[in-house]
């Protein structure tokens, strides 16, 4: 249902359809949450949701005001999603793992009116607090802090009934931001239509997804990918979601699987890698009640798919998707799979190969993909620049390069900025060659992908140590504490190579691509 058949100003609003429909289809006794011992219905998820939103309407959040979401995975993650959505206003759920800076950034730019925060992530938050002129209300979940507002107590003392904002398909309805290689994240602007059109086209087309099945997402919600697959899949279908606070560690995520009994299982291709790694996990561990396991993120290496299988008897369908396009848009089909390819267009979706002229290249050659499809994000906040380069029309330039087989099956090549996915989450070059930069003991450097045992891609970084520094290796494990100290430790280079010097160009840019094939040759030397 895209907006075009929807029509202009035609009366939509996403909460609705994924919240109230559920209680109107008679599910409302139905368990749509999981959370420890706590099993949410679809009612209680209702009542909560209008609850936040009449909080939110009492704080003097308005139609279009942004509401910034820094929680782990719980209920109140899904009741101000929702309950901001609801009243029309416009959540940004925002990834939890970053510093202080970073989020001064969001606050900034987004100028959200209201933030609505974990208390176990406060403390990122308290040094920037007064830099921030356009955020008015700060609502902690969890124990009650000194000094801010309470969710648990806005919501007790909320009506549990609320009508919905009159929105139009049309309109924002949350925005998740996205990283580039250099400038800052883009706020993706996405509609009130995008999500029911990724639970129709990849989790009902593709899945097959119904009310019967249990989510389980490794990918938390914050991410475009465990939005989906934790929260508004199951909501679309009225299904069961299991949402947990915890890291993913492969003992949590395993005994999740054990007490939960999910039908369907979301990673990327690091949190299968890591589950590979756990010892007689198939003797200890009843992985019985999964029908399908997902990948997506990064392209998932043959060997893992392989491996899972024979370990567990199950399938990994990969599949590609973006931040602006909100879910997966090319998928491998169930029993269908050509390990390391990434699959065929997703219903609802078009792809397109193509060279530097726009045309389309030949089956078989390397181009640019191009997607087109009605979830796509309607451009970036702000960036007016980012906005008119990546939205073509009704094309988005995803900034992957792909070729196509024989078989139609889509292969994935790299990507044409410098950007590396590290455990399916974007880390900048640029970001950590600042962070190595600002030690005293780094001259020059320049960080790249590079492939671990297991052909994951994690952040390497070449250094020209400055005269007279020993690159010893409590110097390079320093150096690693001291990136992980100043920007988001997932981000810490796992390799540091010393080097007399750093390919550049005529410009004096850095040629990352030549460190890349020195990282890969280097690697093929260790594995051999
Ligand atoms: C890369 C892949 C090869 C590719 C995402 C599922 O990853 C998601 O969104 P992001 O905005 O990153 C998008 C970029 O990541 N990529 C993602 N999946 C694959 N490359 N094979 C894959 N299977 O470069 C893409 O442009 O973080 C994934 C659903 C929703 C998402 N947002």
């Amino acid at each position: 249902m895209g907006s075009a058949q929807v029509g202009f100003h035609e009366r939509y609003n996403a909460a609705e359809h994924f919240v109230d429909r559920n209680v109107i289809l008679g599910r409302g006794g139905k368990t749509a949450i999981y959370y420890g011992d706590e099993k949410i219905t679809y009612r209680e998820v209702l009542e909560n949701v209008n609850r936040a939103g009449n909080a939110l309407l009492s704080l003097g959040v308005e139609m279009e005001d942004r509401v910034l979401l820094l929680l782990l995975d719980c209920p109140e993650f899904v009741y101000s999603f929702f309950g901001a959505m609801k009243i029309g206003a416009v959540p940004i759920p925002t990834n939890t793992m970053l510093k202080p800076a970073d989020y001064r950034y969001l606050l900034n730019d987004s100028r959200a009116k209201a933030l609505v925060v974990s208390r176990e992530l406060l403390s990122g938050l308290d040094q920037v607090l007064p830099e921030l002129p356009y955020l008015k209300h700060v609502i902690v979940v969890g124990d009650h802090e000194e000094g801010f507002l309470s969710f648990g107590r806005i919501l007790e003392s909320s009506s549990p009934l609320l009508k919905a904002a009159d929105t139009s398909a049309d309109d924002a309805a949350f925005w998740l931001y996205s990283s580039g290689t250099t400038g800052f994240p883009k706020g993706t602007v996405h509609l009130h239509h995008d999500m029911v059109y990724c639970a129709e086209n990849y989790a009902v087309g593709v899945l097959g997804i119904t009310e019967d099945d249990i989510h389980f997402s490794v990918a938390k919600l914050f991410f475009a990918y465990g939005l989906g697959n934790g929260l508004y899949f199951p909501f679309h279908a009225g299904g069961s979601t299991v949402l947990t606070p915890h890291r993913p560690t492969p003992e949590h995520v395993f005994e999740v699987v054990n007490r939960y009994r999910p039908t369907l299982f979301f990673g990327v291709p690091t949190s299968y890698a890591a589950l590979l790694q756990v010892e007689n996990a198939s003797e200890k561990y009843d992985l019985g009640s999964i029908r399908q396991c997902v990948s997506a993120g990064e392209a998932l290496p043959p060997a893992i798919f392989h491996q899972w299988k024979e370990k567990f008897g199950l399938e990994i369908l990969d599949g590609i998707g973006s931040t602006e396009i909100l879910h997966i848009f090319i998928s491998n089909r169930p029993g269908a799979v050509k390990p390391g390819s990434s699959g065929k267009p997703v219903p609802g979706y078009e792809a397109r190969i193509v060279d530097v002229d726009g045309n389309e290249v030949p089956r078989g050659l390397v181009g640019s993909l191009m997607v087109k499809g009605d979830s796509i994000a309607a451009f970036y906040w702000n960036k007016h620049q980012k906005t008119k380069e990546t939205f073509v029309g009704e094309w988005i330039n995803t900034g992957d390069y792909y070729y196509q087989d024989e078989e139609g099956f889509f292969w994935y090549v790299g990507r044409g900025d410098d950007m590396i996915k590290a455990g399916g989450i974007w880390v900048s070059p640029v970001e950590v060659e600042n962070a190595l930069m600002a030690h005293p003991a780094v001259l020059e450097c320049g960080v790249v992908g590079s492939p671990d045992l297991d052909g994951l891609y994690k952040p390497k970084a070449f250094v020209v140590f400055k005269p007279g520094v020993d690159p010893s290796e409590a110097l390079i494990e320093e150096i690693k504490q001291f990136v992980k100290s100043s920007i988001a430790p997932y981000k810490f280079p796992r390799w540091i190579e010393p080097v007399k010097e750093l390919p550049k160009t005529a410009t004096g840019k850095i040629q990352r691509y030549r460190l890349r094939e020195m990282g890969h040759l280097q690697q093929a030397v260790k594995q051999s």
